[in-house]
């Protein structure tokens, strides 16, 4: 990995730049780790909360050589592993994949529930104060190469961004992401660039905050017949709308992607990693084959609710910004 260990603060360093936290239980750089484990997990959430990258040199759970194998498409018969893949851990089913694909679909869920399942066992354990205050979210298959994929603007995730899924919105709730690199040869390399703490106000200034809902009962109304017939975007709130508006400028902006500060990383095979990516700016550059679980955590389970990205929108507008 190309940076100093998580305790060593680099000098001369752009403000809110993303530090590696190497989650070894032997880090010294962890406080009273072995004096008082009860200190480990807020610390750990503190870190992520600052937007620093809980880093695993070794995958903390076991995937059986047989489903890498399957996932690396060696044993696979059709193309049912050469796109990324969704699996919804609520309805426990995927979603796409083709009639024709189901042979491997059936293996595919099994395998992703798998780590679904392993996933949050282990962050419940690793990070107690989070524990069960969140919402499962979807698991995902990455077997494309991630160098040159083609994709709409938006849809790029070689390009800084913080994340914001159009269709789930959070309400101020945060996106913590746990990635695993499967691929036996090959990092997966990202760069990482300012938090939401130290450019959030900026595109703030240059996108606008949302105007505040109109508190007239007509307008109340309107608002609440939309929600009641599940109009699209009917229940996001202001602080969705920022953040996704936010996450398009920022793909938008030609100068902003070049002249961002920048901080490469480079995931090993066989290394997991966690960050809440709502307030890390990151891009994929390269790699191919990778396991992810993602998980909304509730905004009231911060160890530093004042640092997550609705306190800072609500500070500088003034009003609140959920639902
Ligand atoms: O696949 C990755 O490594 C990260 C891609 C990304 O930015 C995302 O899924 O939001
Ligand atoms: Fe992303």
């Amino acid at each position: 990995m190309s940076s100093a260990p998580s305790h060593v603060l680099p000098q001369n360093q752009p403000e809110g730049m993303s530090q590696l936290v190497e989650v070894e239980s032997d880090n010294p750089g962890i406080p009273a780790a072995s004096a008082d484990p009860s200190l480990r997990g807020p610390w750990l959430c503190s870190q992520l909360e600052a937007g620093n990258i809980l880093f695993f040199a070794r995958t903390p759970f076991a995937i059986p050589q047989n489903d890498r194998e399957f996932l690396l498409g060696r044993t696979q018969t059709s193309s049912a592993l050469h796109k990324n893949v969704a699996y919804r851990p609520a309805e426990d089913r995927l979603t796409g994949l083709a009639k024709s694909e189901e042979v491997e679909a059936e293996r595919l869920r099994f395998i992703l529930k798998n780590y679904s399942e392993h996933a949050t066992q282990f962050l419940r354990e690793l990070l107690p104060p989070y524990a069960g205050k969140w919402k499962l979210d979807f698991a995902s298959f990455r077997p494309l190469e991630e160098r040159g994929r083609p994709a709409r603007l938006h849809a790029r995730n070689d390009l800084p961004h913080f994340d914001s899924f159009p269709t789930r919105p959070t309400n101020g709730d945060r996106i913590l992401r746990f990635f695993t690199n499967l691929n036996p040869s090959q990092n997966r390399v990202w760069n990482t660039s300012q938090t939401f703490e130290a450019i959030g106000p900026h595109f703030a200034k240059s996108i606008g905050l949302p105007r505040a809902h109109s508190t007239n009962s007509f307008a109340r109304g309107m608002r609440g017949l939309a929600g009641a017939l599940h109009l699209p975007g009917a229940n996001r709130s202001l602080y969705d709308s920022f953040m996704h508006r936010c996450h398009n400028a920022m793909k938008e902006d030609a100068s902003f992607r070049e002249t961002c500060p920048k901080k490469r990383w480079e995931f090993p095979p066989g290394s997991s990693w966690i960050v809440l990516t709502d307030c890390v700016s990151h891009a994929v550059l390269e790699g191919q084959y990778a396991l992810e679980q993602t998980f909304l955590i509730s905004r009231r389970a911060m160890v530093e609710p004042e640092r997550s990205p609705i306190a800072i929108l609500e500070r500088l507008a003034g009003y609140p910004l959920s639902n």
